[in-house]
């Protein structure tokens, strides 16, 4: 057996890649720098994965940006109007269509399946034409060749990269990329020939879109695909790779496919592969490369239990290999840099490096047997019994009160009608209220000062009341703009999630646990680790500082159970749902200190309920269920009188409407501007009964509408929503945004406002 990878982190250890790139964009580093530092990652890369005892290491799996943009370059298909910009300098064109310029828009961009990765989409059409650019993949089959390592190289498949696809700009909305197919084909099988030549043995062709729902039509392309390829006489052998989830009807397509070899996830995520492949035959005369360590969350493996699953597998296929489930791109590089984590503690966690060394043993204990590991499989088993027994992921408090939920915790006293006549009453809010969603811009004052927090220049007495000036300017902003419901502005926060992870018991905080999000951007989940408390109020002294510096209700801001989830590396030794109660519960708590500190108006945010959808439809129910008891649970202790909002993303929710509808918040602000008011239709047509806020400003740009405009949407916005229940609001938090635009925006948000104001009581 043989151990490898999909993929590594390609930030290097001190994110050497995103200073490279960033500095690149600058002018401040050039192209030949550039090139120096992705060439030193890469050797640094595969060094660290031979000394591991990785036997065949991924080549191609690095990336300037993203991975799909790339193969968007490997198969010529640039966007028109970027072809320009290609043509003059390839690699100013590639960060042209990743970034855009200022005369052409960036490719959009969206999450990479069900993890926090987003990719640029490719834009096709009946019009798009093929060619083959195998130029950088043979490239680092040849820098890899030279180090003397056995080298496959990674492509994201063809079915694939059409299944992610969307129709370019003037294309009608109807186009099936999967109509290319023939056409993409035979440039997949130039670039086969190429890495042939360049001395590849194996090639990895990565489909996991083989493992969302399919039709037979998109089921029948991928049989197709892969009956040429494997058809052709030129090419390396294949090996068709698929994680997140089981492959289910795509497994029988694939395994009768001429390819030499097909990766499977046999991780729970996707459990049912091991069934399938034993009801499929096996795989007669293939290899199987095994993803038995879970290569997206950060837990050490169950090397007994990957051991038997191995074992199984033995009898069905020609060879297996142990592997990850999925590319280590997921997950931060080393623990060796978490110095702030109780070192027991560290030992349950594995990030890319360790993980590495778990799929060598695992490899070595499969062709020599388990005596040939014993050593590392008696620490393993030490190391799972010390995270099982810790009273850290036990604490009897925090259980029982788990236990104790009722359904009545999850409702709030009064039904929605009685409790807006409450929330009226107290409130005294004009027709049409004006807000934020929570965040004013984070300066790089704001910025440096947490730095400067950090690097012990400012003491944490002197970090605060830098905030609280901050606090008092935007407070100030928005009494004279004319805000009606205020908001702190968040200046005391560095990232949502990582803000109430640190404040709370059983939640880790990395210091180097970077993961990429998009391009040269990262995020450092915090880490799921026991269960969960809230040892004293995180938000209140904010919160109730704004309060004081203004008789306008000021919002508390809090983010929700499902982001939270969303957005860290969560427990694997529990359910999501017991792991969401836990956190709602913490959350329950701020919010009832809140109201008893005198907040009038609570937010709770959840920007990644729609986008933490599972991938197929069959676990849509169960995820949606535990999800709304979490949000319910946070928010429902409540007074009547007490109004709750809460604030989504994402443009596109026509598929979890009715959850919204079930989180029963009083207020809910969406994504509208640039859909002109799409997601208020759609609430309207659902019969979406509470008050809603969709945006009126697309706080993505540092375009400024005037307030005509914005007067415009809210007209359009009262074609769906009664005036009633209609609230005045951009789409999103402003931290991204400078002031002068911020200013700018808002007060022409407030004309608006009161513009509609004026002709609906005029009528
Ligand atoms: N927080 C967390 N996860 C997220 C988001 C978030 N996932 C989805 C979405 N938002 C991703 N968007 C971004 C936007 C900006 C950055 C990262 C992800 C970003 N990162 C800084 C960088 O790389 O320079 C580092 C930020 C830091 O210092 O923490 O700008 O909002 N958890
Ligand atoms: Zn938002």
């Amino acid at each position: 057996a043989r151990a490898t990878v999909y993929g590594y982190p390609r930030q290097g250890r001190n994110r050497e890649l995103k200073k490279a790139v960033e500095g690149y964009w600058k002018g401040r580093v050039g192209a030949d720098a550039l090139h120096a530092t992705a060439a030193g990652l890469r050797r640094e890369n595969w060094r660290q994965l031979a000394e591991a005892g990785i036997h065949e290491v991924p080549t191609g799996d690095f990336s300037y940006y993203d991975h799909v943009l790339d193969t968007t370059v490997m198969v010529g298909a640039v966007p028109e109007r970027h072809r320009a910009a290609v043509a003059a300098d390839p690699l100013d064109g590639y960060f042209a269509m990743a970034r855009g310029t200022q005369e052409v828009a960036p490719l959009e961009m969206t999450k990479w399946f069900d993890t926090n990765y987003h990719y640029l989409v490719p834009e096709l059409g009946p019009d798009t034409v093929f060619t083959a650019d195998s130029s950088r993949q043979v490239a680092e089959v040849r820098e890899a060749l030279a180090l003397g390592l056995a080298a496959r190289p990674v492509l994201v498949g063809p079915v694939t990269y059409l299944l992610l696809a969307k129709p370019a700009p003037g294309v009608a909305a109807g186009f099936d990329p999967l109509t290319l197919l023939d056409r993409l084909l035979p440039v997949y099988a130039e670039v086969l020939a190429d890495l042939r030549a360049a001395g590849a043995e194996w090639v990895q062709l990565d489909e996991p879109a083989l493992v969302q729902d399919r039709t037979p039509a998109e089921l029948n392309a991928a049989g197709r695909a892969y009956r040429d390829l494997g058809g052709l006489e030129d090419r390396p052998r294949l090996l068709v790779a698929s994680y997140f989830d089981r492959l289910g009807d795509a497994l029988p397509v694939l395994a009768k496919a001429p390819v030499e070899g097909l990766a499977l996830d046999f991780t729970e995520a996707a459990a049912g592969n091991l069934d399938d492949l034993a009801a499929v035959g096996g795989l007669p005369g293939k290899r199987l490369v095994a993803g038995v360590v879970n290569g997206r969350n950060v837990w050490v493996n169950d090397l007994a239990r990957s051991l038997t699953t191995l074992g199984t597998l033995l009898g069905l296929a020609d060879r297996v290999d142990v592997s990850a489930s999925c590319s280590l791109l997921h997950v931060p590089l080393d623990t060796a840099d978490e110095r702030d984590i109780d070192p027991q503690i560290l030992r349950w966690l594995a990030f890319a490096r360790q993980k590495t060394a778990e799929i060598a043993v695992l490899a070595r204990g499969l062709a020599h047997g388990t005596d040939a590991i014993a050593a590392e499989l008696a620490a393993n088993r030490a190391d799972l019994a010390s995270r099982a027994d810790s009273p850290i992921t036990r604490d009897p408090a925090v259980r029982a009160r788990a236990t104790a939920v009722t359904d009545a915790d999850g409702r709030r006293s009064l039904p929605y009608a009685e409790r807006a006549a409450a929330q009226r009453a107290r409130l005294g809010l004009p027709l049409l209220p004006t807000t934020t969603i929570g965040s004013f811009p984070q300066t790089a004052e704001l910025r440096t000062t947490r730095a400067d927090l950090r690097a012990g220049r400012i003491d944490g007495a002197g970090y605060e009341e830098r905030m609280r000036t901050e606090v008092r300017e935007v407070i100030s902003f928005q009494e004279k703009a004319g805000l009606d419901v205020l908001v702190h502005g968040e200046p005391e926060r560095n990232d949502m999630v990582q803000y109430f992870a640190e404040q709370l018991t059983g939640y880790l905080a990395t210091r180097n646990g970077w993961v990429q999000s998009y391009g040269t951007r990262y995020v450092r989940p915090p880490v799921l680790a026991g269960d969960i408390a809230r040892p004293e109020p995180m938000t209140v002294a904010w919160t109730t500082y704004a309060q004081s510096l203004t008789g306008r209700p000021v919002k508390g801001m809090l983010t929700g159970p499902v982001t939270m989830l969303a957005w860290s590396f969560v427990r694997d030794d529990q359910p999501l749902g017991e792991t969401a109660r836990q956190v709602a519960l913490a959350l329950r708590d701020e919010v009832a200190d809140l109201e008893a500190a005198g907040t009038s108006v609570i937010q709770v945010d959840e920007p990644a309920l729609r986008e933490t959808l599972p991938l197929r439809a069959a676990g849509h129910p169960g995820y949606l269920a535990w999800a709304t008891e979490a949000f319910r649970l946070t928010t429902s202790g409540v007074r009547p009188d007490t109004q709750i909002h809460t604030h989504m993303c994402y443009a596109e929710f026509g598929d979890v409407v009715q959850a919204i509808d079930d989180l029963d918040a009083d207020v809910i602000s969406l994504e509208a501007a640039r859909s002109h008011m799409q997601v208020a239709r759609e609430l309207a047509a659902h019969g979406y009964p509470r008050e809603a806020g969709p945006g009126v400003y697309d706080i993505h740009s540092p375009r400024v509408p005037d307030t005509e405009e914005v007067a415009a949407l809210l007209r359009t916005g009262l074609e769906a929503i009664p005036a009633e229940r209609l609230w005045v609001n951009p789409d999103c938090g402003l931290k991204t945004r400078g002031w002068p635009e911020t200013r700018a925006s808002l007060e022409h948000l407030v004309a608006a406002a009161r513009t509609v104001r004026e002709e609906l009581s005029g009528n």
